[in-house]
Parts: structure tokens; C-alpha cells; sequence
């Protein structure tokens, strides 16, 4: 496995608009783009700190994944994006040390990025991406 930094810290929230303002308005950070993935069922929006985003998620649908934890655990931290080099080789040897995985191979998200998640289960109750770009 070959990780280079933190590529995104998710973040569910019920409502895009007004978690904008916060991060901008009180931690005066930038929103430099937004994107709707409908495959996920998410509207996003993106901050840079650092070489780290904070992606901000509101799902789009009752039935998408974002909504899903939100019922459940309520708003917060939803997943952990970590870069890396070779997303299939990572995704392999992710497989073979018995982890499950939720995408067997890498699929397009947000900002063009090739992406695939690891299941919570598995990694100590943290959804965990694995990002490459492409
Ligand atoms: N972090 C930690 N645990 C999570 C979780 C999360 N984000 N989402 C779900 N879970 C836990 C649930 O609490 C539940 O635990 P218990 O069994 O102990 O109650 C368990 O995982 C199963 O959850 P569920 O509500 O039954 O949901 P599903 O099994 O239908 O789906 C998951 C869970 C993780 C497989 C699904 O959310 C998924 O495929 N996620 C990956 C895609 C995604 O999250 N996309 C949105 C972001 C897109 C982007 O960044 O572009």
C-alpha cells in the first residue's frame, strides 16, 4: 500500500447550504467548488487546508448512503479518503489481508478521482476510501 496523505475528511450534513456558511463564514475557509455525484446520491462541496479537503456531503436521496448514516448516527464525521499510487494493487492487497471491501475496483467520484471504500466493519468503524487520480 503505497499512501501518500490524506486526500479528504467526509463530512454528512443535513443541510449543504448552511454547512457552507459555517465553514466559511466562521472558519473562514474558501468553498472552491460544488458537484452533484448522482451515483452516490450526494451533493458535495469541497474546502482545501492544507493538501487536505474537507468534502462536505448532503445526500440527495432518503435512500443514499449519506442519508442512511444520517438517521442513524446523526450528522458528523462519515468517511476517511487516504491518496495512494496503483488504487488496484491497493484494493488487491487490501483483499488478501481479509479486509472487506465495498468496491472491488476503482470507480469515478467526486472530481474526476478514482475512488473505492473499504467497509466500516472491517476497519474499525471508520468508512475508509481509497482515492486515485486518474
Ligand atoms: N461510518 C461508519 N459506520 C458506518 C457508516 C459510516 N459512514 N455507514 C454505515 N455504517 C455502519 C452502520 O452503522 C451499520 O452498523 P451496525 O450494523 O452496527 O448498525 C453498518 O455499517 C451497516 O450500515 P447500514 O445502515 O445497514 O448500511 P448499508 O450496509 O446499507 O451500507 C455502507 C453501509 C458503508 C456499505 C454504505 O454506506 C456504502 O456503501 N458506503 C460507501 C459509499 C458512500 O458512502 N458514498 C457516499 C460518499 C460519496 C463520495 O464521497 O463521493
Amino acid at each position: 500500500m503505497n499512501i501518500s496523505h490524506i486526500e479528504h475528511i467526509g463530512i454528512a450534513v443535513k443541510n449543504i447550504d448552511e454547512a457552507i456558511k459555517y465553514y466559511q463564514n466562521v472558519l473562514g475557509l474558501k468553498c472552491y467548488a460544488t458537484e452533484e455525484v448522482a451515483d452516490q446520491k450526494v451533493k458535495t462541496a469541497f474546502f482545501m487546508v492544507g493538501q487536505t479537503k474537507i468534502e462536505l456531503l448532503e445526500s440527495t436521496s432518503p435512500e443514499g448512503p449519506v442519508a442512511k448514516f444520517i438517521e442513524k448516527k446523526g450528522e458528523g464525521i462519515h468517511h476517511l479518503a487516504f491518496a495512494v499510487t496503483g488504487l488496484q494493487n491497493s484494493l488487491d492487497e487490501v483483499k488478501s489481508k481479509n479486509i472487506m471491501l465495498i468496491d472491488e475496483k476503482g470507480r469515478k467520484g467526486a472530481e474526476g478521482l478514482n475512488i473505492a471504500f473499504l467497509h466500516p466493519k472491517s476497519t474499525f468503524g471508520v468508512l475508509t476510501e481509497l482515492c486515485e487520480k486518474p
